[in-house]
């Protein structure tokens, strides 16, 4: 077991947000992405995690020159101010050619229109220095499961994922599973089915997960558990922690908002399995409340990185003789109360 792992952090620019919901405008001023960096190593993080439009805004007017430009402007930047992109995901879910999904649409343009911005947003992340593309999947998926041929549409997310291996012989890509919202019913809704395609792909150890704990959740699963069987198998990229409140909207809480024990399982995962000794980030993927004043907001950040390390000296001082102990004896009353007395500090 590692005591020493130094974790690094990340987070996406959209995790200062302006406060929108699908319910009322925007409840403070927006903050340019240039000015978002600056905040990053004041705040503790070193990792951008970024979208192509994040990279690049306005993509889609620019030329192939420009866009290549502007990446490179980026990536002296972020070098400048120390910091690192983390990955860069093909925002495939805003374009008119993704409204109805892009690998599984059922128009062929549309399902080329997918690849190819998947491929630019491959070359955006060799500019920015990233290793990875993260693929999650928003709109792979229905409104009603007539709309497509499922069996179809997982054959075209192998055959798109294919297509990127092959596009680049040492890019990673992951894959961040999420069942639901803005679909109904998603393609990808677990680990377990990200590992199928990965396992399924001409070069499965090139793929990998990125778990958010929100997504699990909403799958009805244990984050940590996710994390776990993501390890067991060498495919956890990256990790997004943040929380939420049972099975609604996806709600990007604080880490241990709402469910501190489980928060605690999914740090002693990680500790216990030396995440984070080859480079890999802690990701977060938190909102502020939409009621937070101040511009820009960056508390929920600062917090949630706060937690999670809390949470790893609490992982650190658990009693790990004590547990097999506990383990030994089957005693799992004795166990839970040990755990939940740790948490409270009592023990
Ligand atoms: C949504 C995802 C998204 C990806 C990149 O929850 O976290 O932001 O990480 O598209
Ligand atoms: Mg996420």
């Amino acid at each position: 077991m590692s005591k020493t792992t130094n974790y690094r952090f990340s987070f996406g620019p959209w995790n200062i947000s302006e406060g929108a919901d699908p319910f009322g405008p925007t409840t403070r001023e927006s903050f340019d992405h240039e000015a978002k960096y600056a905040l990053y190593r004041p705040l503790g993080f070193e990792g951008v995690q970024l979208h192509d439009d994040d990279v690049v805004p306005d993509l889609a007017n620019l030329t192939a020159a420009q866009t290549l430009a502007k990446a490179a402007a980026v990536r002296k930047a972020f070098d400048n101010q120390g910091l690192v992109a983390e990955f860069v995901a093909p925002r495939l879910w805003f374009a008119p050619q993704t409204a109805d999904g892009g690998y599984t649409s059922n128009s062929a343009a549309d399902r080329q229109y997918a690849i190819d911005r998947s491929l630019r947003a491959i070359d955006l992340a060799r500019i920015v220095g990233a290793k990875a593309i993260v693929l999650w999947l928003a709109r792979e998926g229905t409104y009603i499961r007539e709309a497509k041929n499922v069996v179809t549409a997982n054959q075209r997310l192998l055959e798109a994922v294919n297509r990127m291996l092959d596009y680049d012989k040492t890019i990673q890509i992951w894959i961040e599973p999420k069942p639901n919202e803005p679909t109904d019913l998603a393609f990808m809704p677990t680990a377990g089915h990200a590992a199928a395609l990965a396992y399924a792909s001409q070069d499965h150890r090139r793929v990998k997960l990125v778990i958010e704990s929100a997504h699990a959740i909403l799958a009805n699963l244990d984050p940590g558990d996710e994390m776990a069987f993501c390890l067991a198998h060498d495919k956890l990229g990256s990790i997004h922690l943040n929380d939420q409140n049972g099975l609604k909207y996806d709600q990007d809480k604080n880490f241990g908002s709402v469910n501190l024990r489980g928060a605690f399982t999914q740090v002693l995962v990680l500790e216990d399995n030396q995440y984070g000794s080859r480079g890999e980030f802690v990701g977060l993927d938190v909102k502020t409340m939409r009621t937070q004043q101040g511009v820009p907001v960056t508390e929920h950040l600062r917090n949630s990185r706060q937690v999670f390390l809390d949470l790893v000296a609490k992982a650190r001082t658990y009693d790990r003789r004590r547990v097999e102990e506990y383990r030994q004896a089957r005693d799992y009353e004795g166990l839970e109360l040990y755990t939940i007395q740790h948490l409270l500090g009592s023990r």
